[in-house]
């Protein structure tokens, strides 16, 4: 069994190699990345060329370890996610056998994580293709959140640090659209990344590596109790709040089940704080700081990762502590749990709370509120924008 983590284009590679930079998440969990440029696959540092899939207008979808991958995986899709879609109506049946191969013929994949720039022309157009082959290949039977980076729709962006073309928001945000309407119809749910949390100096292109990290981060320590931690809910019983696994935060992404089930559109955020004094790693014995929660659940709130959410219209909202074992069973040191529920009630009435023990020195509050589509202003935003960019 293994928890998939595929990343789509550009900016849905660039964030999976970064949730591969942390440690233990390879045991349970395995990448993927799929690109139309050979150039941005190998800029990425923890994601090798037997992780590749290079999509390719002539050959269709090309294995990164194929003799001559470099010479057809080139000319990319230049901000057009319908030509990517037609490309992958061809030929993305190709990647259910890809995936058999790899991860074995019994659909071993529960659950995965598709990740996508919204504004360009690769993730855009082949994200729903992907998730449709991880369906066709786990028989049905997997749950599939998107991670999608709405762009930045403020001013034009430089496509590149290294070239002069731009892309005007206008384009993005038409992409976007044409991105989400079809992510909709085959996820279970949609965790948003917006561009426009960044000042605008740090969102050209090639300055996301921070704020890449810490979406990652956010993500990672979100999955942390079943995919990095590999905790056993029955086998820890001392804690407050139980572990938040798989099924919880699908639960929580999305609207109802089955087939009449809607994904839920969630912002995610998180606070961290050192649970040891810097003078404590010297000096081990002295150095415990005691954490405060209701702080904590509030920077998370601060950090979420859409701009202009109202809070208020949150239907659903998960919150994950993450933190070492005296800091979640120890009276003198236990973290208050339920600051943070309290927090996240004051917003929705259906709150999911989970805590997880860590080795780190570090402890974490993760938290998802999830929306209606139509309760987004940012949706509603970039729909505007791509409207008068269309009617032009
Ligand atoms: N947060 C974040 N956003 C990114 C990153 N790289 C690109 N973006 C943004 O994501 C959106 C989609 O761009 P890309 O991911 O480059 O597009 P693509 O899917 O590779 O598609 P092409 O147009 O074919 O290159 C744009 O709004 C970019 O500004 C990244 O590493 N992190
Ligand atoms: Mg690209």
């Amino acid at each position: 069994m293994v928890y998939l983590f595929v990343g789509t284009g550009q900016a849905g590679s660039a964030l999976v190699d970064e949730v591969f930079a942390h440690e233990g998440i390879r045991i349970e969990a395995a990448p993927l990345a799929l690109n139309s440029t050979v150039r941005d696959l190998e800029n990425l540092t923890h994601i090798e060329d037997d992780e590749w899939i290079g999509v390719s207008e002539t050959d269709g979808l090309v294995p990164g370890t194929q003799a001559g991958f470099e010479e057809v995986v080139t000319g990319g899709f230049g901000r057009r996610p319908r030509r990517a879609n037609d490309v992958m109506e061809r030929h993305g049946q190709q990647l259910v056998p890809m995936l058999e191969e790899r991860f074995g013929e019994e659909g071993n994949v529960p659950f995965a994580f598709v990740f996508l720039g919204l504004g360009g022309g690769t993730g855009c157009g082949i994200a729903p293709h992907v998730v449709d082959a991880i369906r066709r290949y786990a028989a049905g039977d997997v749950k599939v959140i998107a991670v999608a980076v709405l762009p930045n729709t403020q001013e034009s962006v430089h496509v590149r640090d290294d070239e002069e073309e731009t892309v005007s928001a206008g384009r993005q945000a038409s992409n976007a659209v044409y991105g989400l309407d079809r992510l909709e119809e085959t996820v279970d749910g949609i965790l948003l990344v917006d561009n426009q949390r960044l000042g605008y100096e740090d969102s050209a292109e090639g300055r996301f590596a921070e704020y890449n990290e810490y979406v990652a981060g956010s993500v990672v320590d979100l999955v942390s109790g079943p995919v990095v931690e590999r905790i056993d809910p029955g086998e820890y019983d001392e804690i407050d709040a139980p572990i938040i696994d798989i099924q919880d935060i699908v639960t929580s992404l999305s609207f109802g089940a089955g087939p009449d089930g809607e994904p839920g559109y969630g912002t995610i955020g998180r606070s961290i704080e050192m649970t040891m004094s810097l003078p404590g790693y010297f000096l081990p014995v002295i150095g415990d700081q005691q954490v405060d929660a209701a702080e904590l659940a509030y920077l998370a709130q601060a950090k979420q990762s859409v701009d202009d959410v109202t809070f208020g219209d949150a239907r659903k909202a998960i919150g994950h502590v993450r933190a070492p074992r005296k800091y979640i069973a120890d009276p003198e040191y236990q973290i208050e749990i339920s600051e943070v529920r309290r927090r996240l009630n004051e917003h929705c009435s259906e709150v999911n709370l989970g805590m997880v023990p860590t080795s780190r020195n570090l402890v974490s509050c993760t938290t998802v509120y999830t929306f209606e589509r139509t309760d987004l202003d940012r949706i509603r935003e970039i729909e505007e924008i791509a409207d008068t960019y269309e009617a032009a």
